[in-house]
């Protein structure tokens, strides 16, 4: 088939649609003052009107403005994108190349890489920062109005810059039926690139598709807009603050622009530099990444160098969202924002040093290489310290299941799994192995899919009141947030797999045994591009149609205490505007009350111990309670025989006994009683909020997790599926025991207290 046509159809037909529907609803929302035909006069009024908007949104140099400019125009970028990746899953069905040539196969992951990763994501979030950022730190608009407005501007022409390959061909393409082959050989020589979105060299020196040149200078025109954008981020957030807004207490979300603005200062002068230098050696021959010269791999060097940072330019930002969204779903402030602002920096700062984990297999000196793996460990370390943040912020909160908190807990656990795939292509074996898989496609698209558009879609959802002053669709919010977190999961995690059994990235065909999970894939990715135009919907339908908003809190902030700034700002705008009445707060659920958090990593131990040694006996009940119901269930185990009563010798075993299970029996009985509730103790003491089923329920959900790991026995199929049943029921008997002792003895020792009291 014809890529260019179809691609440039399928982006029509989109745009046409929502100019259709845009048109449509505006007719049906407003009424006719007058109710007439269309006269002459009224139609020069509104040319004059479309023509006044144009001079408005061309020259604004406001920041909400040009924010919503970024917004649209990345939004833009990433349909596009994601038309290339549609290609891209739909030759994929079939294992040989019948619907692109292999060519077109290359020509679309390289721009969808490169469209995705540099105009979509950088841009939205730009936007949103260049929105909110002022309101978030009570200044009145950027620091560089005026440059905040140039750096947007570049950004169109370097997009059709860098895809002037498809204009061209398809112009091409209509043309060449009337015009003979010479008069229009322009159009015939540009094509899409097809190198790859990391350029490497030689293919990207001696490639002649001119259409190479066009790109790289529309990235290098993108870096300076980016460039720009970030010392204006800077400066902003530095010298704009309001007086209360003091580094202690700024909002995450802008320490996250601050350090994602960073980066971009130290990284993307470097890849200018280097695309020069790539301009030169394809034009005026230059020889920095021949064999006789620089040699291929310093284009490597110097394109990761950019390259690993990037990612976290991108990936920050979206953590800042989900920092600054979640809680207030949650009805809790966000548990250890100190921790959080300095695994940031953290982040940044590491983004630097682990560059190449991208060259483990180009045969770079094995030294070096292993000081990279090791960066590249260690970067696990303040990722995980967000998550766990994340996870504490949640536990036992007051969650209100709306569209951006399911979002926002699917943000987690897409991470996760992106992450620990992460650090296992850290580790140099392992990645020599998986590096030209479908394995580290998994990887990165789990964050780059998972975590980025969902918190930029969870944002459009919260901000939508404050934004247009309407309320988004919620049922179809929810439903489209579930069918986005369903979709990621199915195609990426299958691609996982396929990775992991070899299957090599980056090649239209594939052996027909992958056949039946590469179609997995692919419909899983359709169900992503349904969400995304389920997304795209409800943000155009609900400008028209949705609810308006009556209250000046729309999301019950001020009951927990986050009433931020940038809703502070908008009650201003609905008091001024429409004369309501300032929002009371609703009285919800006292949650757990952040001021008591102890102070630092060391400060929580004394309490611990206390909280522990006070509660010892309670502990001990609970816990023999909790025993005595689990050897119910892994007795049954061993009755119907999915549980070798041998694996208790093990535990012997463990602590340097003889491997006798009557001992092991017995330690089992001991850890049970007073080891596990210890434990259980101490968490629940670190975890805020109170003891409840739930929280004995997911501990010992943990808890089973090990020793079904740990007493496996070589089980299989039916036999495993009940061994794994038993152990996770038995533990669940356990927490539920422990549990319900614990807070029966707890309530018996507060009213005696209250008697004795009385
Ligand atoms: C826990 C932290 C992370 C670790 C340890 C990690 C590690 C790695 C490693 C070792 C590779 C190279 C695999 C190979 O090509 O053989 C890789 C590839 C990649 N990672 Fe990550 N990563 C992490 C987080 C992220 C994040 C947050 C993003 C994006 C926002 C990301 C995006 C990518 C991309 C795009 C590639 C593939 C580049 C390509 O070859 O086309 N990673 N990662
Ligand atoms: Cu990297």
């Amino acid at each position: 088939m014809n890529r260019a046509l179809v691609e440039a159809s399928a982006l029509g037909l989109l745009a046409v649609s929502c100019l259709l529907l845009w048109v449509r609803l505006r007719r049906a929302a407003g009424p006719q003052s007058d109710g007439g035909y269309p006269t002459r006069e009224r139609l020069r009024f509104e040319l004059d009107h479309l023509r006044r908007q144009l001079a408005r949104w061309l020259t604004t140099t406001d920041h909400r403005e040009v924010g919503i400019l970024y917004i649209v125009f990345g939004t833009v970028a990433g349909l596009w994108g994601g038309v290339d990746a549609m290609m891209l899953r739909t030759e994929l069905l079939t294992p040989p190349t019948d619907i692109w040539s292999p060519e077109t196969y290359n020509a679309l992951f390289t721009t969808h890489g490169i469209t995705m990763l540099i105009f979509f994501v950088l841009p939205v979030f730009y936007g949103v920062g260049n929105y909110f950022l002022p309101l978030l730190l009570g200044a009145d608009d950027m620091a560089f109005p005026r440059v905040n407005a140039l750096g947007f501007w570049l950004l169109p022409p370097a997009l059709l810059l860098a895809r002037a390959g498809l204009f061209v061909q398809v112009g091409g393409q209509l043309l060449s039926p009337v015009f003979p082959q010479e008069t229009i050989r322009f159009f015939l020589t540009l094509r899409e690139v097809s190198v790859g979105w990391t350029l490497y060299a030689p293919l990207s020196v001696q490639s002649v598709n001119p259409q190479i040149d066009l790109l790289l200078i529309g990235l290098h025109l993108s870096g300076v807009a980016t460039t720009l954008g970030a010392i204006n981020f800077i400066v902003t957030i530095v010298y704009e603050r309001a007086e209360d807004v003091t580094w202690a207490n700024l909002d995450i979300f802008s320490w996250n622009m601050l350090v994602t603005s960073g980066l971009v200062l130290f990284a993307f002068p470097l890849l200018g530099s280097a695309i020069l230098m790539l301009l030169l050696d394809r034009n005026f021959g230059t020889t920095f990444f021949a064999v006789e010269g620089g040699g291929p791999i310093l284009w490597q060097h110097l394109f990761w160098f950019w390259g690993h940072p990037e990612v976290y330019i991108l990936f920050l930002p979206a953590t800042g969202l989900l920092s600054t969204i979640l809680p207030k779903f949650v009805g809790r402030r966000l548990f250890g924002y100190k921790f959080i602002v300095y695994s940031t920096l953290g982040l940044g700062i590491l983004s630097f040093a682990v560059w190449a984990h991208h060259m483990f297999t180009t045969g770079i000196d094995p030294g070096i290489r292993a000081s990279f793996m090791a960066n590249s460990i260690v970067i696990a370390i303040p990722s995980a310290i967000k998550v766990f943040n994340w996870l504490t912020t949640m536990w036992d909160g007051d969650i209100r299941t709306t569209a951006p908190l399911i979002l926002a807990a699917g943000s987690i656990g897409t991470f996760i799994v992106g992450g620990v795939t992460g650090v296992f292509l850290a580790v140099i074996p392992v990645d020599i192995l998986y590096h030209g898989t479908y394995y580290v496609v998994g990887h990165f698209h789990l964050i780059v899919v998972g975590i980025i558009p969902f918190m930029m879609i969870a944002a459009s959802y919260y901000w939508y009141p404050l934004l247009t002053g309407r309320w988004y669709d919620r049922r179809l919010a929810q439903f489209q947030s579930v069918l986005l977190i369903f979709g990621s999961t199915v195609t990426f995690t299958t691609l996982l797999i396929i990775g992991g059994l070899g299957l090599p990235r980056r090649q239209a065909v594939y052996p027909p045994e992958y056949q039946f999970a590469s179609q997995i894939a692919t419909v899983g990715a359709y169900v992503i591009g349904l969400a995304a135009l389920l997304w795209l919907y409800n943000m155009v339908a609900s400008y028209w149609q949705g609810d308006p908003v009556r209250t000046t809190d729309p999301w019950n902030l001020k009951a927990t205490g986050q009433f931020t700034r940038e809703w502070q700002w908008f009650e201003g705008r609905m008091v001024e505007k429409y004369d309501v009445t300032p929002a009371e707060p609703e009285t919800v659920r006292p949650a757990y009350d952040p001021e008591g958090e102890p102070s630092g990593l060391l400060g929580g131990v004394g309490t611990v111990a206390q909280t522990v040694s006070r509660n010892a006996w309670m502990a001990a009940v609970g816990g023999f309670v909790g025993t005595v119901l689990m050897s119910g269930g892994l007795g049954t185990a061993i009755l119907i025989g999915v549980l070798d009563p041998a694996s208790f010798g093990e535990i012997a075993e463990l602590v340097g006994l003889p491997a006798s299970p009557l001992l092991g029996t017995l330690l089992f009985l001991i850890g049970g009683t007073v080891t596990w509730p210890l434990v259980f103790l101490a968490f629940q003491e670190y975890l805020p909020g109170r003891l409840l089923f739930e929280t004995g329920l997911v501990f010992a959900t943990l808890i089973s997790t090990g020793f079904v790991v740990a007493f496996y026995t070589g089980q299989a199929g039916l036999a495993l599926i009940g061994y794994v049943g038993f152990v996770v029921v038995a533990h669940w008997a356990y927490g539920l025991g422990l549990s319900v002792t614990f807070q029966y003895l707890r309530r018996r020792q507060r009213a005696k207290r209250g008697r004795g009291g009385g």
